[in-house]
């Protein structure tokens, strides 16, 4: 189907182990490909599909990380490029899931679920990261046998900003992603969707996500007409290979901080200039 003169990009939503052959085959067949989160499970298998791409002599592939189009997110972004708030010092975010599948183990939470906050965190302060290390929370009893939730992952960037992340993915009440970012001059929070307000069994609130469909489904949307719009222009324009590529290097050191306790260095590879945009 990859090779067919019909199909003009490629839109991989596979488990991850398969990304990266259906990546690099689109990058052979000379067509787009958009592959969901992550690029591919390892740092190794993101540099082949990177390689892959340099050898073929443009950039065709972009990774889901579809947190980037969030219009929160985006105005979080916009707030922190101009410095209007001076400098960011600290993040403190939480990404929080009603429940999980039972064949999360303890890796999932990094792997799977976290690697957003690597993702947009790496891109909303634009620096890389430096150290990470992952922690566990006292476990809850609703987690599937093997996964120990909650547990915070801690990131350092190149310039010093400190991140903790909550990942509590069996907490059994709704869908809840927290970003909140301590500058020189302002604190500033990531919106909350906006959502009736119910009165019901004497509690006055708003209605909140149960799933990260429907808490991200604008992003989505947005993701996918802006990646249809820059193929029918002839590019790519969202996260790259590269982003891909960083996120599983981070991701493989918080993984490793997980399982020996200790601090983590995050080292990537040199950025190619053909990256360089
Ligand atoms: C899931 O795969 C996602 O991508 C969601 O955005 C995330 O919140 C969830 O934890 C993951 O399992």
């Amino acid at each position: 189907m990859i090779d067919s003169d019909e199909i003009d990009a490629v839109i991989v939503t596979t488990i991850d182990p398969f990304h990266e052959q259906y990546v690099t085959k689109a990058i052979k067949a000379g067509k787009y490909v958009f592959c969901e989160k992550p690029l591919a499970p390892t740092p190794e298998a993101c540099k082949r599909i990177v390689d892959a791409e340099i050898s073929a002599g443009r950039q065709f592939v972009q990774v889901g990380f579809m947190r980037r189009y969030d219009p929160g997110y985006r105005q979080l972004k916009e707030a922190i490029s101009t410095r209007k708030y001076g400098e960011p010092l600290l993040l403190h975010c939480a990404h929080r899931n009603p429940s999980v599948d039972k064949n999360w183990d303890n890796s999932s939470a990094v792997e799977n679920s976290m690697v957003h906050e690597i993702d947009v965190l790496r891109w909303l302060l634009g620096e890389n990261y430096v150290s990470a290390e992952v922690r566990y929370g006292k476990a809850t009893s609703h987690a599937p046998e093997g996964l120990h939730d909650p547990q915070v992952m801690i990131l350092t960037t190149q310039s010093g900003v400190r991140i903790d992340v909550e990942s509590f993915v069996c907490n059994e009440q709704c869908y809840d992603i927290k970003c909140e970012v301590v500058c020189e001059d302002a604190i500033m929070n990531l919106p909350k969707p906006a959502t009736i307000e119910v009165l019901a069994n004497t509690v006055r609130g708003n209605m909140v996500d149960a799933t990260w469909a429907t808490r991200f489904v604008e992003a989505y949307n947005i993701e996918f007409q802006e990646w249809i719009n820059a193929c029918k222009e002839g590019h790519v324009d969202g996260p790259s290979a590269w982003d891909g590529y960083c996120c599983q290097v981070a991701a493989a050191a918080a993984s490793k901080a997980r399982d020996t306790q200790t601090i983590q260095p995050v080292v990537y590879d040199e950025m190619p200039l053909f990256y360089n945009k």
